[in-house]
């Protein structure tokens, strides 16, 4: 018996970073991100005739480098109280290498639904969205497509993804930016917990509420400006609690400031982007349709070898035999 579910990659216009509880991946702030077409994860769960076994793309992986798929596994194995058997796990990531982004939101929520179909647990997306969650923060919002909330709750019952709107209207579109950087990558769950250090840790959580509640108005009333605007000044919040931890970090390369001035150059010329940038050095544009095409060729022309990938609105989970 094979079982197969699809996730979307999804990308956060108000950020999460920052965890009340790691074990459970429970959040000290709710955030709201927008599930992306161009990018998901298949992944196919099986019974292992052997050893448990982890495949990406078609390769079988180290067992060091599959250690965070089994420990997920045997987690939800021993919460519905089924036996800790031996599965294969096979996922293939539709996400371009090229991209800049991260695959773990897919990954999980592709992952939470597999399990789910695999052992026949009628889940809903809220618990589904519950258990994608403890596997990678921000999968809990992957299961659902368009606009979702994952409010922060305050355990693992009530820290949950929910969708704010699963076809939005908007003109809304993404550009990944793939600079050539060879940045040396700090996680996200340990950036996450060294940020707290900063002075400013303490402000960006008290933010939190009205960031949200802006967004959210911003979106309703399909006001792409302001959804830019409050977008880019979360993301810039997050970069500035990395770089006023003790010790500080940073995920910028000097190609992501020349790609800040870049879209600040646009901007003056009457060609509305804003950006956003996750854990690393790659930036993201919010535009709308009709900006498309400038805003790559003044990527491409300002940067040599850039690769962009455009997207818009995708979908929540779906399965497949
Ligand atoms: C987000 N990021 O809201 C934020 C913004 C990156 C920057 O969620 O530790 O891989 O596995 O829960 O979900 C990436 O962090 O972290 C992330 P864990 P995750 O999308």
């Amino acid at each position: 018996m094979t079982k197969t579910a699809r996730a979307h990659t999804n990308i956060a216009l108000i950020k999460y970073w920052g965890k009340k509880d790691a074990a459970l991946r429970i959040p000290l702030m709710s955030s709201l991100s927008m599930t992306l077409d161009a990018f998901y994860t298949d992944t196919t769960i099986e019974k292992a005739t052997g050893s448990s076994d982890f495949y990406l793309n078609g390769k079988k992986q180290t067992p060091a480098n599959s250690k965070r798929v089994f420990a997920y596994i045997k987690k939800l194995q021993q919460r519905f109280d089924l036996k800790e058997e031996n599965l294969v796990v096979k996922s293939t990531n539709h996400v371009p290498t090229s991209a800049g982004l991260a695959s773990s939101s897919s990954a999980f929520a592709a992952l939470a639904a597999a399990f789910c179909a695999f052992y026949n647990i009628n889940a809903d997306k809220t618990q589904l969205s519950r258990l994608a969650r403890i596997g990678s923060g921000s999968a809990s919002r992957s299961i659902f497509g368009g606009f979702s909330i994952w409010q922060k709750g305050d355990s693992d019952e009530t820290s949950y993804a929910y969708v704010l709107d699963e076809h939005p209207q908007m003109d809304l579109h993404l550009l990944a930016i793939e600079l050539d950087t060879k940045q040396k990558k700090i996680s996200s769950t340990r950036g996450m917990k060294d940020a707290q250090s900063s002075p400013f840790f303490k402000p960006w959580i008290a933010r939190n509420e009205s960031e949200l509640k802006q967004m959210i108005a911003a979106i309703k009333n399909d006001d792409f400006t302001a959804l830019g605007k409050l977008a880019e000044l979360n993301a810039n919040e997050m970069h500035a609690i990395n770089l006023t931890a003790q010790p500080e970090f940073t995920y910028f390369e000097p190609d992501t400031i020349r790609a800040i001035k870049l879209i600040e150059t646009l901007r003056d010329k009457g060609i509305e982007c804003y950006y956003t940038i996750d854990a690393g050095p790659n930036i993201k544009v919010l535009c709308q349709l009709r900006n498309i095409k400038e805003i790559i060729e003044n990527f491409e022309s300002e940067f040599n070898n850039v690769k962009i990938v455009s997207a818009s609105f995708g979908p929540g989970v779906t399965y497949s035999d």
